[in-house]
């Protein structure tokens, strides 16, 4: 398996600009070509085949500073030859690996690294290598998932800071509780949970990093919404974040898991106590369903993946 990451500089629209012999008509392998290059296709990822080997494409737009259009097109590649493989599969990691990367400021920079010219030249080979960085863990996670065929869920991990929401997927993660720090933006953790291939997006809870979430609410299976349940003070804070997310168009309909978190700090609350605190009986487009949960000792975590298995994989 080959992934490429092929950059555009200045490119728009369709690539094939002429043809040459003009009377000739178009072939069979002239068409797998344009289709290729064809960026006005308003298709962002599609396979591919040449020879005896596929490729899965996802192209991208990256503003850029340096370009006229302030807008240059990417594309990434992964050229497989196995036969049993399903390119359908490559499609969520790739858009996932594209979010990422675009989220790097100023990534373009890095993308100039044989044009002479442009800008400060540490600061482009500092950037280049950070998109090597970016490949170089995509590819190594990449292939466990697809070779062992298991089935991939998304979760989206939302909440308020300190909730406990990276501590939780540790637990699952290593099965035990590690300190943690506390997130930057975004964590992404992916790991294999009961022959399921677990993609979670661990997204930073303070207040500066919350309205980027919706940037990421990009076709998740599952929503994980976690809370500490002894923050009392912050339940209405957590319920407007938790009904924010939920009324996005682009979460209409996905599974709510809500991770009432803490537990072992005292049971003093229960379960309908905080159903009532955040008014989870107005989720009526969704199925939902909350459990008790401690990351220190692991109880409920496990149950609240398990309801996920069960509506989600058959
Ligand atoms: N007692 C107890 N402490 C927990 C539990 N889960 C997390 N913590 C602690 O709570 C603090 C915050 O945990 P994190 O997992 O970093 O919280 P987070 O939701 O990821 O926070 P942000 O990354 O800032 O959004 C840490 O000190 C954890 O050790 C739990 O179940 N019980
Ligand atoms: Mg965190």
């Amino acid at each position: 398996m080959v992934i490429l990451l092929t950059y555009f500089h200045r490119i728009r629209g369709p690539s094939i600009l002429c043809k040459i012999p003009e009377d000739e008509e178009v072939s069979e392998q002239d068409k797998e070509v344009s289709r290729l290059l064809d960026f006005a296709g308003n298709k962002k990822f599609f396979i591919h085949s040449f020879d005896n080997f596929k490729t899965a494409n996802y192209y991208f737009e990256v503003p850029s500073e340096w370009a006229r259009g302030k807008k240059e097109m990417a594309l990434i590649s992964i050229t497989y030859s196995e036969d049993n493989i399903d390119g359908e599969i490559f499609r969520i990691p790739l858009a996932e690996f594209v979010i990422e990367l675009l989220s790097k400021k100023d990534i373009f920079k890095g993308f100039y690294v044989h044009i002479s010219g442009h800008g400060d030249v540490d600061e482009i080979n500092e950037k280049n290598a950070e998109i090597k960085d970016l490949l170089q863990n995509f590819s190594k996670v990449l292939p466990k998932s697809i070779i062992t065929k298991k089935k991939s869920l998304k979760l989206f991990v939302f909440g308020l800071d300190r909730a406990g929401k990276t501590s939780i997927l540790e637990r699952l993660r290593r099965n035990e509780f590690v300190k943690t720090n506390r997130t930057l933006n975004l964590n992404l953790l992916n790991f294999i949970l009961d022959n399921v291939n677990l993609v979670a997006w661990d997204l930073g809870g303070q207040i500066g990093f919350r309205r980027s979430w919706r940037n990421y609410l990009k076709e998740p299976n599952v929503l994980v919404f976690v809370i500490d349940i002894h923050d009392k003070d912050r339940y209405v804070e957590a319920k407007k974040e938790l009904f924010r997310i939920l009324d996005y168009p682009e979460s209409s309909g996905i599974p709510l898991l809500i991770l009432a978190n803490k537990k072992d700090l005292g049971t003093s609350i229960s379960k309908k106590n905080v159903i009532k605190e955040l008014e989870l009986n107005k989720i009526k487009d969704r199925e939902w369903n909350m459990y008790l949960t401690s990351a220190v000792t692991g109880e409920g975590i496990y149950n609240g993946m398990h309801w996920i298995f069960k509506k989600l994989i058959t």
